[in-house]
C-alpha cells in the first residue's frame, strides 16, 4: 500500500493512496488532510484499508502533481553502510581514509542532518549539483519514514545528492557537500506495512540518462546494508525527539566510477523494487 502527497487544481496538498501505475485515490473526503495522524497510528495498512473501502474519488496519476511523501520531518541519512560505499570513499580522500574504514565497522554507525522538509525535491522536480563542485553523483538509497516514537512505519526512496570533490578534500566539508540547495529528493510515494526482513529483498536500480543516452546504470540489494534498521532509527533517536516524527536515508550501495560526474539537464532514475521510481532532472545551484 503507498501512500502519496499531491497538489491539487487549488496547488493545496492532499494525501492519496495509490492503485496502480496510473490511479490514486483521494483521501480528502476520508477526513484525511494530513499524513503525520495516519503514520503515528499503530496500524495504519487497516486504517486505509478501511477507508479504501468507502468509494472515495479516483484521480489519473497525470492529473495531479506529486509532491515529496513529507510534511513536517527532519531529513537525516546514514552514511558508509555498504562496502561499496566505504571502498568509494577511502579512494576519494587521501587523509580520510581511515574515518571511514573505522566507521563501517564501529559501533555508532554514521549519521548526518540532510534537509529540512521545505526544502526537499520532489519526483519531477530537478535535483541541483553544486556550481563550485567539480564531482557530482546522485545517491539512490532506501529512505525509512519514521513516526515520533522511532519506529518504520514505512519506506520512500531518497537521492543524497553529493559532491565528491568537496566530501574528499576534508571531512569537516561534509555538510557542504551534502546539504545545499536541491540537494535532497524524496518520493514517489511511501510504501506501508512492509516488514525489515521483506524490504531488505528490495533491489535498488540507478540509471543516469544524458541527452537520451543511458551514461551509467548500476543495481544493488537492500539486504547488503551491513546495519539494522532498528538499529540506525534507534541511534538517531537517541538524545534527541522528532515530534514530528524523521525521514532516514539508509546510504548509499551504488557509486559510479571516478570519471564520472553528473550535468546539467542529465536525467537521474532511481528504482526501488517494493516502492516504485523517483525520476528527477539536473540542474546546477
Ligand atoms: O561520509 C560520507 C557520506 C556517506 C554517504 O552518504 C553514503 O554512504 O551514502
Ligand atoms: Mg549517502
Amino acid at each position: 500500500m503507498n501512500l502519496c502527497r499531491f497538489k491539487d487544481q487549488q496547488d493545496q496538498a492532499r494525501i492519496g493512496l495509490v492503485v496502480n501505475d496510473s490511479t490514486l485515490l483521494d483521501l480528502t473526503p476520508a477526513g484525511v488532510r494530513q499524513m503525520q495522524p495516519l503514520l503515528e497510528n499503530d496500524d495504519p495498512v487497516a486504517q486505509l484499508e478501511e477507508m479504501a473501502l468507502q468509494g472515495l474519488p479516483r484521480l489519473g496519476l497525470d492529473q495531479v502533481r506529486l509532491c515529496a511523501p513529507l510534511e513536517r520531518q527532519e531529513v537525516w541519512a546514514a552514511g558508509v553502510t555498504y562496502l561499496r560505499s566505504k571502498t568509494a570513499r577511502m579512494g576519494e580522500s587521501e587523509f580520510g581514509a581511515t574515518a571511514y574504514d573505522r566507521v563501517y565497522a564501529a559501533e555508532r554507525p554514521e549519521l548526518f542532518f540532510k534537509s529540512l522538509p521545505e526544502k526537499v525535491v520532489a519526483a519531477g522536480e530537478p535535483v541541483g549539483i553544486r556550481r563550485d563542485a567539480r564531482w557530482s553523483v546522485p545517491e539512490p538509497e532506501l529512505a525509512l519514514v519514521l513516526n515520533s516514537r522511532g519506529t518504520i512505519v514505512g519506506y520512500t526512496i531518497g537521492n543524497d545528492m553529493s559532491a565528491r570533490d568537496i566530501e574528499g578534500e576534508s571531512l569537516l566539508y561534509l555538510p557542504q557537500a551534502k546539504v545545499y540547495e536541491r540537494s535532497c529528493a524524496l518520493g514517489p510515494s511511501i510504501r506501508l506495512g512492509v516488514s525489515e526482513s521483506a524490504a531488505r529483498a528490495w533491489t535498488i536500480g540507478l540509471s543516469i540518462r544524458r541527452q537520451g543516452q543511458v551514461v551509467f546504470t548500476g543495481q544493488t540489494s537492500v539486504g547488503q546494508i551491513k546495519r539494522g534498521f532498528d538499529e540506525l532509527a534507534g541511534f538517531l533517536f537517541r538524545s534527541q525527539s522528532f515530534p514530528n516524527g524523521a525521514v532516514l536515508l539508509t546510504g548509499t550501495g551504488i557509486v559510479p566510477p571516478d570519471a564520472f560526474t553528473l550535468q546539467a539537464q542529465d536525467l537521474v532514475e532511481i528504482e526501488v523494487s517494493g516502492i516504485g521510481r523517483l525520476c528527477n532532472p539536473v540542474t546546477v545551484v
